[in-house]
């Protein structure tokens, strides 16, 4: 899809909220001109032609995989290895093996690994039979701790990974697994991520469990993707979902040994809630109202309510208000679940998804680790530059994103948009 594709697929549906609300003064053409002038900025492809917001639409709220992007290590990229390589490294459904071992340094007791060497690893046949028991699916949208917007919104589906760890018949000294994936048989490519145990046998509140990853919006995991099977982390950044899995290493050790904190990032870091803007005019007429709509990423914090401000420039900002506190902060509205799943076979979500009843509808609305959208009709101002911002509310009545002393906890910024109305 390109850039034009994109934003008039937008304006289409944020039209409908709009002219629910008789807001009728911009054309169609004028619209898209506007918000295609905005999203250069933003819809540069950075791999493949990919739009840099495909990730957080409203439509397909489902990423189709081939539409996520793409930022995972590899020379090569694993996914781009030939079939037949690709077979015998185990990259394939028939080919794939999983070693489920201890830690030689800081080993746990096992009763049973699982190794090649003993020929129990474990094998697609023997997930599949699993998950005929197991298997869950949730929807999650993938976010990059170091990207500013979400990489694809899935629905993925696996088996508990706390269901392959009990096969190994641990007893003792278990508290974490660290896991990794195909690597070019080279130490130095290795991307490796791990979890606190707790967080594998037991879910907080109402949070999904941590899968083994082998379906995604109701296909195959495909190689791009991390297929066959990956890992995938529901109230994590995407570094802890570790793709083309192939060793899991159950461990004494009693912290994190993630790849990703060697870059200084936060690792223990759940996913944040923001907003931004996916459609906003560059340039209005002055009286004229002015449409905005966006998304929002709920994080572990929840949603309860997106804000937005609009201030001329020529306004002095506090000085000791640099997170915007004291904005002319006021709600936009937040818009309801879609009724139509797109990015889904038949659009529906399929029953048996965590947060969904048995009909395919949400029990309850925005879902945590997903994506929401919004959308607000600013009153017309008079001529100047303005800065429009967004932010949100979460469910305790927080403002969010928080004051972050440190950058690297994940993507949660107050965007800031110039807006420029005429005469
Ligand atoms: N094996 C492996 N898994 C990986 C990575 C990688 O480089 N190698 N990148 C991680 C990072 S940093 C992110 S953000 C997600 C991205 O997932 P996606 O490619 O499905 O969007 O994959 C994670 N899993
Ligand atoms: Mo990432």
């Amino acid at each position: 899809m390109d850039q034009h594709e994109f934003v008039d697929e937008h304006f289409r549906l944020a039209r409908r909220y709009f002219l629910q609300l008789g807001i009728c003064g911009l054309s169609a053409t004028q619209w898209v001109m506007h918000a295609f002038a905005d999203d250069e900025k933003v819809a540069k492809p950075i791999k493949k032609q990919k739009p840099d917001k495909a990730g957080a639409k409203r439509e397909p709220y489902f990423t189709p995989p081939e539409d996520f992007r793409d930022v995972s290590r590899g020379k090569p990229l694993p996914h781009s290895l030939a079939e037949d390589k690709k077979r015998e490294v185990g990259l394939t459904r028939d080919t794939w093996k999983l070693e489920v071992i201890s830690d030689p340094d800081f080993p746990a007791t096992l009763g049973k690994p699982l190794t090649n060497a003993s020929d129990t690893a474990f094998d697609f046949d023997a997930l599949l039979k699993l998950g005929e028991k197991h298997a869950v699916r949730f929807p999650k949208v993938m976010t990059c701790l170091n990207v500013g917007c979400p990489l694809g919104m899935g629905l993925w589906e696996g088996v508990p990974l706390r269901e392959v760890i009990w096969l190994t018949q641990p007893t003792e000294n278990l508290r974490r697994v660290f896991y990794y994936g195909y690597h070019n048989d080279d130490p130095k490519q290795m991307f490796r991520s791990s979890l606190p145990i707790g967080r594998v046998f037991e879910d907080p509140f109402d949070l999904p469990p941590v899968i083994l990853c082998y379906k995604l919006n109701g296909q195959w995991l495909d190689s791009e993707r991390g297929g066959p099977v990956r890992i995938v982390v529901p109230d994590a950044y995407g570094f802890k979902s570790i793709k083309w899995l192939s060793h899991l290493v159950l461990t004494n050790l009693a912290h994190a040994n993630d790849t990703y904190a060697e870059q200084n990032n936060d690792v223990d870091s759940s996913l944040k809630t923001f907003a931004a803007t996916l459609s906003i005019p560059k340039q209005v007429k002055s009286g004229e109202p002015i449409p905005v709509s966006g998304y929002a990423q709920v994080g572990i914090a929840g949603l309860s309510k997106v804000q937005v401000s609009m201030e001329s420039k020529t306004v002095s900002r506090p000085v000791d208000d640099p997170h915007f506190t004291l904005g002319p902060w006021s709600d936009a509205e937040l818009l309801p679940a879609p009724t139509i799943w797109t990015g889904l076979t038949d659009n529906k979500v399929p029953a048996k998804t965590h947060g969904f009843d048995e009909n395919g509808l949400p029990k309850s609305w925005p879902i945590r680790f997903t994506n929401a959208h919004w959308a607000v009709v600013l009153p017309g101002v008079s001529a100047g530059e303005y800065i429009f911002r967004c932010r949100t509310i979460d469910e305790k009545g927080i403002a969010q994103p928080l004051p972050r002393p440190f950058r690297k906890s994940g993507h949660a910024a107050i965007e800031s948009i110039v807006v420029t109305v005429n005469d």
